[in-house]
């Protein structure tokens, strides 16, 4: 059996890279994954055992190997299923910005979640910053101020100005990376500046609704130097997935690490008495809109997902 890497995933259909050749390969028949259902039981970053269908040059996926790490979201949409967005990861990027589109901190919020939840590192990079007023420039200090302060890397960027992407080719050296946020905050544009050779697609902006239009409509993996990076289609809300209330907080790192000091080892920071995560946010120690999206994610009904009803 050979093996090979997926790079694209549409329908059944996957291209997966073996020997530095990219393999059309097909999934027959039902595979199951065992610990949860999905639209997709193999995603990109997958590392897949195939065969070569005879006398062809098409692959049959016969196996998938274990995989380091899942990213993953549950669907905002009715069907309310779980989406893989990528696998075997070294680490995630939020693509975020302030101003067209607006990127809302409980969309941030609810992927940091995801990625503690799965145990992936998570840096959150600003773009476009040639185009923000004075009002928009504050708001992005105080929220980098927030992340960094609970040890998020934050980085600042303008793919239209070239300013700090020599950072992101730094970071990316040797690493295998997801890129995820809004539709419309250049995760495509910022791609093609890292690599000038690959010309994915992009799209303005829509000018009323001051919101993406779903330019990039797969994942895709693509090769950037030694390292990958994988482009995904704009979400406009993430859904969590597997996570327990009372599981909740440890996914806050500011309130794991110190929910040891409150009254009640189960304590949610609810409604309970001698809590150190609400005394840390009368203090000002805890951000308080931190805390509110940790309430709303807490107290969140199955139908709520939706980033709009929250902002
Ligand atoms: N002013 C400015 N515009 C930018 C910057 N980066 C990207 N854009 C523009 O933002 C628009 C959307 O960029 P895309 O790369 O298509 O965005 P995307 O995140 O890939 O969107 P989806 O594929 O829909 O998820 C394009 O018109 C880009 O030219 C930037 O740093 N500054
Ligand atoms: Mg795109
Ligand atoms: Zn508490």
């Amino acid at each position: 059996m050979n093996k090979g890497q997926v790079i694209k995933a549409t329908g059944n259909r996957y291209n997966v890279i073996f020997n530095d050749k990219v393999v059309h390969c097909v999934l027959k028949g039902k595979f199951k994954t065992k610990e949860f259902k999905t639209t997709n039981p193999i995603a990109v970053g997958d590392f897949v055992g195939f065969d070569f269908e005879k006398d062809t040059s098409y692959g049959l996926i016969k196996k998938i190997y274990e995989r380091k790490n899942v990213l993953m979201r549950k669907s905002t949409n009715l069907s309310r299923q779980i989406h893989i967005i990528a696998t075997n990861i070294d680490f995630a990027i939020l693509l975020a910005t302030i101003s067209k589109p607006t990127t809302y901190p409980m969309f941030i919020d609810r992927f940091l979640v995801a990625c503690e939840a799965n145990n992936i590192e998570a840096v959150i990079v600003f773009n476009k910053i040639d185009i923000y007023n004075d009002e928009e420039k504050e708001t992005l200090k105080s929220y980098k101020k927030v992340y960094e302060e609970i040890g998020y890397k934050c980085l600042e960027i303008s793919v239209k100005e070239n300013i700090n992407i020599d950072k992101i080719h730094k970071l990316i050296e040797n690493k295998t990376i997801v890129i995820s946020g809004n539709s419309g905050v250049g995760k495509s544009s910022l791609i093609n500046a890292l690599e000038p050779g690959l010309k994915l697609k992009t799209s303005e902006i829509s000018e009323y609704h001051e919101q993406g239009k779903h330019t990039t409509t797969f994942t895709e993996m693509h090769k950037i130097g030694k390292g990958n990076i994988i482009d995904t289609p704009g979400i406009r809300g993430f859904g969590l997935n597997n996570i327990k209330k009372e599981e909740l907080s440890l996914f806050f790192p500011e309130m794991r690490k110190i929910k040891d000091n409150c009254k009640f080892n189960n304590c949610t920071h609810t409604h309970e008495p001698q809590c150190a995560v609400k005394l840390a946010v009368e203090n000002g120690k805890i951000n308080q809109l931190r805390y509110k999206n940790y309430l709303s994610i807490f107290y969140d009904e199955d139908d709520k997902h939706r980033l709009d009803k929250y902002v």
